[in-house]
Protein backbone atom coordinates (compact mmCIF):
# COMPACT_ATOMS: atom_id res chain seq x y z
CA UNK A 1 0.00 0.00 0.00
CA UNK A 2 1.44 3.19 -0.78
CA UNK A 3 2.00 5.83 2.07
CA UNK A 4 0.85 9.83 0.54
CA UNK A 5 3.19 10.90 3.32
CA UNK A 6 6.97 10.82 2.51
CA UNK A 7 9.06 10.31 5.78
CA UNK A 8 10.92 12.35 6.98
CA UNK A 9 14.74 12.48 5.51
CA UNK A 10 17.47 13.02 7.70
CA UNK A 11 21.16 13.80 6.93
CA UNK A 12 23.40 11.73 9.37
CA UNK A 13 27.10 12.73 9.61
CA UNK A 14 29.70 9.78 10.91
CA UNK A 15 33.46 10.57 12.20
CA UNK A 16 35.93 8.31 13.23
CA UNK A 17 39.11 8.62 14.66
CA UNK A 18 40.34 5.34 16.75
CA UNK A 19 40.09 1.52 16.29
CA UNK A 20 37.37 -0.22 17.51
CA UNK A 21 38.83 -4.04 19.13
CA UNK A 22 36.40 -5.74 16.61
CA UNK A 23 35.51 -3.46 13.86
CA UNK A 24 39.31 -2.22 12.99
CA UNK A 25 40.23 1.01 11.55
CA UNK A 26 38.07 3.91 11.36
CA UNK A 27 37.10 3.57 7.89
CA UNK A 28 35.72 -0.05 9.23
CA UNK A 29 33.84 1.46 12.16
CA UNK A 30 32.11 3.80 9.96
CA UNK A 31 30.73 0.91 7.94
CA UNK A 32 29.89 -0.95 11.01
CA UNK A 33 28.15 2.08 12.16
CA UNK A 34 26.26 2.23 8.90
CA UNK A 35 24.96 -0.93 9.22
CA UNK A 36 23.85 -0.57 12.57
CA UNK A 37 21.87 2.71 12.05
CA UNK A 38 19.40 0.55 9.52
CA UNK A 39 16.82 -0.79 11.66
CA UNK A 40 12.89 -1.21 11.22
CA UNK A 41 12.53 2.46 11.45
CA UNK A 42 15.53 4.07 10.16
CA UNK A 43 15.68 3.43 6.65
CA UNK A 44 19.22 3.77 4.68
CA UNK A 45 18.65 6.56 1.64
CA UNK A 46 22.07 6.99 0.27
CA UNK A 47 25.54 7.26 1.82
CA UNK A 48 28.54 9.27 0.35
CA UNK A 49 32.14 7.97 -0.05
CA UNK A 50 34.38 7.47 2.92
CA UNK A 51 36.74 10.70 3.45
CA UNK A 52 40.01 10.49 5.29
CA UNK A 53 39.89 14.37 6.99
CA UNK A 54 43.06 16.42 8.78
CA UNK A 55 41.53 17.05 12.65
CA UNK A 56 39.94 19.83 13.48
CA UNK A 57 40.67 20.56 17.31
CA UNK A 58 43.18 18.73 19.61
CA UNK A 59 43.38 15.83 18.55
CA UNK A 60 46.24 14.62 16.39
CA UNK A 61 44.77 11.67 14.86
CA UNK A 62 43.12 11.71 11.17
CA UNK A 63 39.39 11.43 10.90
CA UNK A 64 36.98 8.71 8.80
CA UNK A 65 33.84 10.93 7.47
CA UNK A 66 31.55 9.96 5.86
CA UNK A 67 27.37 11.40 5.29
CA UNK A 68 24.43 9.16 5.60
CA UNK A 69 21.08 10.26 4.16
CA UNK A 70 17.84 7.90 6.17
CA UNK A 71 13.79 8.27 6.19
CA UNK A 72 12.97 7.97 9.65
CA UNK A 73 9.18 8.74 11.04
CA UNK A 74 11.25 9.32 14.38
CA UNK A 75 11.05 12.80 15.49
CA UNK A 76 14.65 14.57 16.04
CA UNK A 77 15.08 13.77 19.85
CA UNK A 78 13.60 10.16 19.00
CA UNK A 79 16.94 10.26 16.60
CA UNK A 80 19.62 11.41 18.60
CA UNK A 81 18.83 8.92 21.23
CA UNK A 82 19.02 6.00 18.92
CA UNK A 83 22.24 7.58 17.54
CA UNK A 84 23.76 8.43 21.29
CA UNK A 85 22.37 4.62 22.51
CA UNK A 86 24.96 3.25 19.16
CA UNK A 87 27.94 5.77 19.75
CA UNK A 88 27.54 4.07 23.03
CA UNK A 89 27.36 0.82 21.73
CA UNK A 90 30.89 1.52 19.74
CA UNK A 91 32.46 2.36 23.17
CA UNK A 92 32.17 6.25 23.02
CA UNK A 93 34.04 8.04 25.97
CA UNK A 94 32.50 11.09 27.17
CA UNK A 95 33.71 13.44 28.72
CA UNK A 96 36.79 15.53 26.77
CA UNK A 97 35.23 17.41 24.37
CA UNK A 98 36.24 17.00 21.00
CA UNK A 99 38.70 13.88 22.01
CA UNK A 100 39.45 10.76 19.98
CA UNK A 101 36.32 8.56 19.89
CA UNK A 102 35.80 5.42 18.14
CA UNK A 103 32.31 6.79 17.31
CA UNK A 104 30.61 10.54 16.39
CA UNK A 105 26.87 10.84 14.92
CA UNK A 106 25.56 13.96 14.71
CA UNK A 107 22.21 15.26 12.71
CA UNK A 108 22.99 17.49 10.09
CA UNK A 109 19.90 18.41 8.54
CA UNK A 110 15.73 17.55 8.82
CA UNK A 111 13.48 18.11 5.97
CA UNK A 112 11.41 19.08 8.65
CA UNK A 113 13.39 22.33 9.04
CA UNK A 114 15.03 23.69 12.51
CA UNK A 115 15.08 21.88 16.12
CA UNK A 116 16.29 23.62 18.71
CA UNK A 117 15.98 22.85 22.56
CA UNK A 118 18.45 22.18 24.95
CA UNK A 119 19.63 18.97 23.79
CA UNK A 120 19.94 19.57 20.27
CA UNK A 121 20.27 21.82 17.62
CA UNK A 122 19.48 21.22 13.79
CA UNK A 123 20.89 21.84 11.26
CA UNK A 124 24.01 21.14 13.11
CA UNK A 125 25.59 24.71 13.68
CA UNK A 126 29.10 23.86 12.74
CA UNK A 127 27.98 22.06 9.74
CA UNK A 128 28.49 25.09 6.75
CA UNK A 129 32.32 25.92 8.33
CA UNK A 130 33.30 22.24 7.84
CA UNK A 131 34.29 21.14 4.80
CA UNK A 132 34.51 17.17 6.14
CA UNK A 133 30.95 18.26 6.55
CA UNK A 134 30.53 19.49 3.47
CA UNK A 135 32.15 17.60 1.07
CA UNK A 136 30.41 14.42 1.93
CA UNK A 137 27.06 16.04 2.15
CA UNK A 138 27.44 17.65 -1.60
CA UNK A 139 28.38 14.40 -2.76
CA UNK A 140 24.66 12.90 -1.82
CA UNK A 141 22.51 16.01 -1.44
CA UNK A 142 23.55 18.83 -3.27
CA UNK A 143 20.25 20.48 -3.69
CA UNK A 144 19.15 20.37 -0.02
CA UNK A 145 19.17 23.80 1.16
CA UNK A 146 20.21 25.09 4.30
CA UNK A 147 17.06 26.60 6.40
CA UNK A 148 18.71 29.28 7.80
CA UNK A 149 21.54 30.14 5.62
CA UNK A 150 19.03 30.06 2.27
CA UNK A 151 21.77 28.38 0.31
CA UNK A 152 22.51 25.27 -1.25
CA UNK A 153 24.89 22.55 0.35
CA UNK A 154 26.37 22.70 -3.36
CA UNK A 155 26.86 26.79 -2.59
CA UNK A 156 27.72 26.14 0.79
CA UNK A 157 30.67 23.97 0.05
CA UNK A 158 31.75 25.78 -3.10
CA UNK A 159 32.03 29.25 -0.87
CA UNK A 160 34.27 27.13 2.13
CA UNK A 161 36.73 26.71 -1.12
CA UNK A 162 36.82 30.77 -1.67
CA UNK A 163 39.10 32.82 0.16
CA UNK A 164 36.94 34.69 2.24
CA UNK A 165 37.50 38.47 1.47
CA UNK A 166 38.35 39.30 5.20
CA UNK A 167 41.45 37.11 4.62
CA UNK A 168 42.28 38.92 1.61
CA UNK A 169 42.21 42.06 3.66
CA UNK A 170 43.94 40.25 6.32
CA UNK A 171 46.94 39.50 3.73
CA UNK A 172 47.03 43.64 2.92
CA UNK A 173 48.36 44.11 6.36
N1 LIG B 1 23.88 18.03 20.12
C1 LIG B 1 23.32 19.23 19.78
N2 LIG B 1 23.00 19.28 18.50
C2 LIG B 1 23.35 18.08 17.96
C3 LIG B 1 23.24 17.52 16.67
N3 LIG B 1 22.72 18.23 15.63
N4 LIG B 1 23.69 16.25 16.47
C4 LIG B 1 24.33 17.70 21.47
C5 LIG B 1 24.22 15.55 17.51
N5 LIG B 1 24.34 16.02 18.78
C6 LIG B 1 23.91 17.27 19.00
O1 LIG B 1 27.92 16.00 21.50
C7 LIG B 1 27.59 16.75 22.63
C8 LIG B 1 26.10 17.00 22.63
O2 LIG B 1 25.73 17.76 21.52
C9 LIG B 1 25.24 15.77 22.52
O3 LIG B 1 25.02 15.14 23.73
C10 LIG B 1 23.92 16.34 21.96
O4 LIG B 1 22.96 16.51 23.00
P1 LIG B 1 29.03 14.92 21.61
O5 LIG B 1 29.05 14.22 20.29
O6 LIG B 1 28.83 14.12 22.82
O7 LIG B 1 30.31 15.80 21.85
P2 LIG B 1 31.44 16.19 20.84
O8 LIG B 1 31.17 15.55 19.51
O9 LIG B 1 32.74 15.94 21.49
O10 LIG B 1 31.26 17.74 20.73
P3 LIG B 1 30.66 18.45 19.53
O11 LIG B 1 30.69 19.90 19.79
O12 LIG B 1 29.38 17.82 19.14
O13 LIG B 1 31.79 18.14 18.46
P4 LIG B 1 31.48 17.86 16.98
O14 LIG B 1 30.94 19.10 16.40
O15 LIG B 1 30.71 16.61 16.86
O16 LIG B 1 32.93 17.69 16.45
N6 LIG B 1 37.70 16.69 12.79
C11 LIG B 1 37.48 15.96 11.67
N7 LIG B 1 38.38 16.02 10.66
N8 LIG B 1 36.37 15.18 11.54
C12 LIG B 1 35.43 15.09 12.54
O17 LIG B 1 34.45 14.35 12.39
N9 LIG B 1 34.70 15.86 14.73
C13 LIG B 1 34.85 16.60 15.83
C14 LIG B 1 33.77 16.63 16.83
C15 LIG B 1 36.06 17.42 16.01
N10 LIG B 1 36.99 17.38 14.91
C16 LIG B 1 36.78 16.65 13.81
C17 LIG B 1 35.61 15.86 13.72
MG1 LIG C 1 29.00 15.11 18.13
Amino acid sequence: MGNATPLPLYAIGLGSNRRHARFGDPRSVLLAALAALESDDIEPVDVSPIITSDPLGPSRRRYANAVALVASPLSPPDLLDRMQQIENSFGRRTGQRWSARTLDLDILLWSGGVWSDAMLTVPHPALADRDFVLGPLRAIAPDWRHPIRLRSIRQLAARLVRPKPVDRGAARH
